[in-house]
């Protein structure tokens, strides 16, 4: 785990609670919960309001990434220390993440160290979908507002634990559709096309899984393989080598990533089929813009990671303030091709 703190955290003000993001629907728990704010507010300790005018209300903030070996994620965090900079007054950050893409637990145990830590919220890009949801639960019976950004936590598991966690991230969906729309211009029906899939619990890399086969079997290209890179370059590089093997007569390679697009970009190189085998990502890293204007990338997609979290910082504050309520917030992506980083 790396873990960074910037600014002071002057703010402890527990055991605090956060009605509106648990949603305990049956009767026994709904009348614990009541019985809680009864108890919490007679001891005054579940209003800010009440909050003593010389406590300088400075709240903690913890974003919680997956890994910063990927520029994605190291970009997020720039950003999001940037905007701290330029909020100094307002908050204080702890920036975390996780060496593993895979590794669960070790984010399940930076979510235990930041409830232990008694920060004010939580902001977090889940590494899966539905397996932090019951570390993120204990988070909110803590007393902290939670922020899902950038991959969604599932809606089922999230009903079943009777929670709401407010989603601030894109229409990754939406955003793939636009990559394979373009992809499939420089294609004609019945073109091989094999798509490369992020970690699959991820709904991110389900939903970018979906909106690239949207564009391409409306434009009647044929799919003939879908795999897990695990959104890995290495993972994926030798995914493609293989796919590349298999399909002599595949036209291109459709990564839910950019460290996996470049993975495919060096397997085609290696196979020696560069100019034969189209290759698309998502996130817009640095590195992939290069391989765009050198040709060798046709095209991705800008999420905005350096904005990402600096959106959720955004809606944890403004909950903090109790400003926002548990709201999801749709966040821009763009499609990059040659033409638009001339
Ligand atoms: C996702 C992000 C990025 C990234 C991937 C790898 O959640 O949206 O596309 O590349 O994680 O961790």
């Amino acid at each position: 785990m790396f873990e960074s703190r910037i600014g002071r955290n002057l703010w402890h003000s527990r055991p605090r609670l956060c009605e509106n993001q648990l949603q305990h629907s049956r009767g026994r728990l709904c009348h614990m919960l009541i019985m809680l704010i009864v108890a919490l507010t007679l001891i005054g300790c579940g209003d800010r309001s009440s909050k003593p005018a010389a406590d300088n209300d400075n709240p903690t903030i913890a974003l919680i990434m997956k890994s910063l070996a990927n520029e994605f994620f190291s970009t997020m965090a720039d950003g999001a220390r940037d905007h701290q900079k330029a909020h100094a007054d307002e908050y204080s950050l702890i920036v975390n993440g996780i060496k593993d893409e895979r590794d669960l637990a070790q984010q399940m145990s930076i979510v235990e160290q930041m409830i232990a830590q008694q920060v004010d919220a939580i902001v977090i890009a889940p590494a899966d979908s539905k397996a932090l949801a019951p570390v993120l639960k204990r988070a909110l019976e803590a007393g902290v507002v939670v922020v899902n950004i950038d991959n969604k936590l599932d809606d089922g598991v999230l009903e079943q634990s009777g929670i709401d966690i407010p989603f601030v991230g894109p229409d990754n969906r939406d955003g793939a559709r636009k990559a394979g729309e373009h992809l499939a211009k420089t294609l004609k029906p019945g073109d091989e096309v094999a798509i490369l899939e992020g970690v699959p619990t991820a709904f991110n890399g389900q939903q970018r899984r979906a909106g690239f086969e949207d564009a391409l079997k409306a434009a009647e290209l044929k799919i003939v393989a879908v795999q897990s890179g695990q959104w890995e370059m290495a993972k994926a590089n030798s995914v493609a080598a293989a796919m590349l093997s298999e399909h002599p007569n595949l036209k291109a390679i459709a990564a839910s990533n950019d460290s996996m697009a470049l993975g495919a970009a060096a397997a085609i190189k290696a196979a020696g089929r560069e100019g034969q085998v189209k290759v698309v990502g998502f996130d817009n890293i640095s590195a992939v813009q290069q391989m765009i204007k050198d040709g060798k990338i046709l095209a991705t997609v800008d999420q905005h990671g350096d904005q990402l979290a600096v959106y959720g910082i955004e809606q944890a504050l403004a909950m903090l303030k109790g400003q926002a309520a548990a709201d999801d917030r749709q966040t821009p992506t763009d499609l990059i091709t040659a033409e638009s980083i001339k």
